[in-house]
């Protein structure tokens, strides 16, 4: 078992992993920047180390800092959570040279997988189903671009190989935008990532988001836990998630986890991992794949009873999947809402301190947060503060449940979206399942 492990992340994941690696008996590193020190898993950890003024830049993102800090406390291991650094593959691989164990997959394949179009050929050559596309980058015959994109029909979505999670797509709805648009978005992309490479994608028009998780080892053993649906989001955000996706059917699963593990043991693929889909009209395309524990990991634990979080520190140690795709079986319905501290309407941050904190609970109750009474919201980060997670025997008694635990929930000082859940929770369309990724932005909240 690991002895020492570096926590490179803050706020409600750092705490996730902290309670993590107690579990196992693993002595624990906080790494927090200056204005980080009051965080509460800063608080339980066995050893702090300060790593930076406010600033991400200077701080959760310095990746000497973070060495050294392993090196000072003599750990051996770092667990990057998920954002920051968790998917730089220079950085897990400075990590490995310098004699630490990156929790996470091989440097080459975070690499693989932050290429989309080297993550999109490895997965089509694994058998996992993709979009009709350019399966590959543009060139510059600019004739053969328009051959390809008549060959897929339109409209087309053209993203940058470098993007990922939204950044650096255009969707075009005829042949007359067409080279202007790859233009664009390769300059555009050339300056965002340092990466001019585009490609082009049929642009389905009303999918879900549906993501399979997966764990595998250094043994070649790996497995699914099924299925998320985060199709409810904000600006590429996402805001509620649930599990499993409504309306996939126990034989769908078993056909696309399937295919997600089989290309995991083809990839050589170790940790914990994510496949992103679009799923419109019975089928699964895929898009991207993580490579990091994801916000949204805990919907998947309460329905399969597995703790991913301990999962990765098991097999960073070197163990066995203590598990088999038969031992995994879904039981009921969880949905996770992501609390931000942010107006409900204007979307604007609204860090300060909290000077009020009542936590909901009961049963299918979980909290997963770092804030306290007296806590102060930096403004230096990303605004979510911690997720509410509900769970049920089925997915009307699991929205019962969160209802209730939004109704409970008092957080007082700043604004959170709390308001914004309650209303998604109490809409007919969201309550009848399976709502598409446009639906919150372009009906419930109807903008644009
Ligand atoms: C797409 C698409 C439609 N067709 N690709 C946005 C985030 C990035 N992961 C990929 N994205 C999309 N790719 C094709 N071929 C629509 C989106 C998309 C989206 C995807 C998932 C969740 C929310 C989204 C919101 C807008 C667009």
């Amino acid at each position: 078992m690991l002895d020492k492990v570096v926590i490179a992340n803050r706020g409600e994941i750092a705490l996730r992993i902290l309670r993590a690696c107690r579990e196992l008996g693993i002595r624990t590193v906080a790494v927090h920047s200056t204005v980080d020190r009051d965080l509460k898993h800063v608080r339980l950890a066995d050893e702090t180390v300060c790593i930076g003024p406010p600033p991400a830049a200077e701080s959760y993102l310095n990746m000497p800092a973070l060495i050294s800090a392993a090196e000072v406390t003599d750990a051996v291991a770092i667990h990057p959570g998920y954002g920051f650094l968790s998917e730089n593959a220079d950085f897990a691989e400075r990590v490995e040279q310098s004699g630490f164990i990156f929790i996470g997959p091989q440097p080459d394949t975070i690499r693989l997988m932050g290429d989309k179009v080297s993550a999109i050929k490895a997965m089509k050559d694994a058998g996992v189903p993709c979009v009709p596309g350019s399966d590959g980058p543009l060139g510059d015959d600019d004739q053969e671009t328009l051959r390809l994109a008549r060959g897929i029909g339109y409209p087309i979505i053209v993203k940058a190989a470098g993007g990922g999670g939204g950044r650096g797509m255009r969707v075009v709805h005829g042949e007359a935008a067409l080279l202007t648009t790859i233009d664009l978005t390769r300059s555009e992309a050339n300056a965002a990532f340092g990466n001019p490479v585009v490609y082009m994608e049929k642009y389905l028009e009303h999918p879900r988001h549906v993501e399979i998780q997966v764990l595998a080892d250094n043994h070649g053993n790996a497995i699914h836990l099924g299925e998320r649906d985060c199709s409810m989001q904000r600006r590429h955000q996402k805001v509620l998630e649930e599990a499993p996706a409504p309306g996939i059917t126990s034989q769908q699963r078993r056909r696309i986890g399937q295919l997600c593990v089989d290309a995991c043991r083809r990839i050589g693929y170790r940790g914990a991992g994510t496949f992103e889909f679009l799923y419109q009209d019975d089928r699964f395309y895929f898009i991207e794949m993580n490579t990091r524990v994801q916000v949204e990991h805990p919907i998947t634990e309460l329905i399969t009873g597995v703790d991913i979080v301990k999962q990765q520190l098991l097999i960073a140690s070197g163990e066995p999947l203590g598990y088999q795709q038969k031992d995994i079986h879904i039981t009921g319905h969880a949905l996770e809402c992501r609390l931000n501290a942010e107006d409900p309407t204007t979307f604007s941050p609204s860090p300060g301190t909290i000077t009020q904190y009542h936590a909901p609970g009961g049963p299918g109750i979980r909290v997963d947060s770092h804030i306290y009474n007296g806590y102060r919201v930096p403004p230096n980060y990303d605004s979510m503060i911690g997720k509410l997670i509900a769970h049920g025997e089925t997915r009307e008694a699991a929205i019962a449940r969160m209802r209730n635990a939004l109704a409970e929930l008092v957080i007082e000082g700043i604004k959170t979206n709390a308001p914004l859940h309650q209303r998604i929770l109490n809409d007919a369309r969201f309550v009848a399942g399976g709502a598409n990724i446009h639906y919150l932005e372009k009906q419930l909240l109807g903008i644009r």
